[in-house]
């Protein structure tokens, strides 16, 4: 009798102190289980004398009845603490802040595009737009390059096939706007150009030009000074200096290159000149009645020369370290 007793004050010290279901359920299978300790002494009724054996069976049954009692008590605590503890791990916090997006920021180039073609706008020209895949008249016949002439040494590319190459400057674009428009015109163009270069800090295979030309009665060097004056110091500042000097282009007659005072020293931007005759008749305008200028530069060397970037190659290895910095 005493050792039940000890067992039973054992077993429900053993339920009060259970922390959790799943200990509740070990101490169930090693009390009450068909191995338990409680099992084990119904085992012993039979050795007991027959007369004791009626009030040991009933006490062992109040004892088995009390365990399952504190058992079932006891777990229906234990189980709502641990549903309450699943809920609050599982809960949404609502009021959280939502983690950022990460938003992409312009191209450094785009950007300069953007600036060059509204400072283009706000001198009165409108933007055209043409192919890069470009036919072979457009990029060189139509800007009178004589056939076999050195000048295309300068102008290596890709070609697709004997009529269309990847277009080497955006000149092209005025052969496209001479044949279906009339002068006066005034016309700006962005876009990407290739060549056939040895690519180096200055120069890539895939860059970016903008090209600038006018046509109308009387306009002289006088004009594309001023126009490049007012070009240059939109993009670089008031106090930028410009320097002509005389260079050949097959589509410009006279032709200059013309520089900008950066850094202490002449930067060459690009080339200019007034449209060559040839190329205002070709396209049925009277060269006698009609003149025109036209200028080019590259940007890459814009922004290169806003920003102090020291290698064009810069722009197109997608760096985020490098593209970062003018998000
Ligand atoms: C031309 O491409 C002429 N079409 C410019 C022109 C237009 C002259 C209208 C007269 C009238 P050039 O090859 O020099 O010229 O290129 C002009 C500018 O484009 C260069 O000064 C440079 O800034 C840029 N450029 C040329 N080639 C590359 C290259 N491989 N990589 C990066 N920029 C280049």
């Amino acid at each position: 009798m005493n050792e039940l007793d000890h067992i039973l004050e054992q077993g429900l010290g053993a339920v009060r102190a259970a922390a959790t279901t799943a200990e509740l359920s070990r101490i169930e299978s090693e009390y009450l289980g068909s191995k338990g300790v409680l099992q084990a002494q119904m085992k012993l009724l039979g050795a007991l004398p027959k007369e004791e054996r009626p009030a040991f069976g009933s006490r062992l049954n109040v004892a088995k009845a009390s365990m399952t009692d504190a058992m079932c008590e006891r777990r229906s605590v234990l189980a709502s603490q641990e549903t309450d503890l699943q809920i609050q791990a599982e809960a949404i916090d609502v009021t959280l802040p939502g983690r950022p997006i990460a938003i992409g920021a312009r191209h450094p180039l785009s950007s300069t595009i953007r600036q060059v073609k509204d400072v283009f706008l706000r001198l009165g020209f409108d933007i055209a737009e043409g192919p890069e895949i470009e036919e072979y008249r457009y990029n060189f016949e139509a800007l009178n390059y004589p056939e076999d002439h050195p000048a295309f040494d300068e102008m290596m590319t890709f070609y697709l096939d004997d009529t269309r190459l990847l277009r080497t400057q955006t000149t092209a674009v005025q052969g496209r706007r001479l044949a279906v428009h009339n002068p006066p015109m005034k016309v700006a163009t962005v876009g990407r150009c290739f060549r056939y270069e040895a690519v180096d800090a200055t120069h890539h295979h895939t860059f970016h030009q903008v090209d600038a030309f006018l046509v109308a009665e009387g306009i002289s060097m006088a004009h594309l000074k001023g126009t490049l004056k007012a070009f240059a110091e939109a993009m670089f500042g008031e106090a930028i200096r410009l320097r002509f000097r005389p260079d050949f282009f097959p589509f410009v007659e006279p032709g200059v290159d013309y520089s900008i005072f950066w850094n202490n020293r002449w930067l060459e931007l690009g080339g200019a000149g007034l449209i060559h005759p040839n190329i205002l008749e070709a396209n049925g305008i009277d060269s006698e009645q009609y003149s025109g200028f036209a200028f080019g530069l590259g940007i890459e060397r814009i922004h290169m020369v806003q920003t102090g970037v020291p290698d064009l190659r810069l722009y197109l290895e997608n760096d985020m370290r490098f593209l970062g910095q003018f998000a």
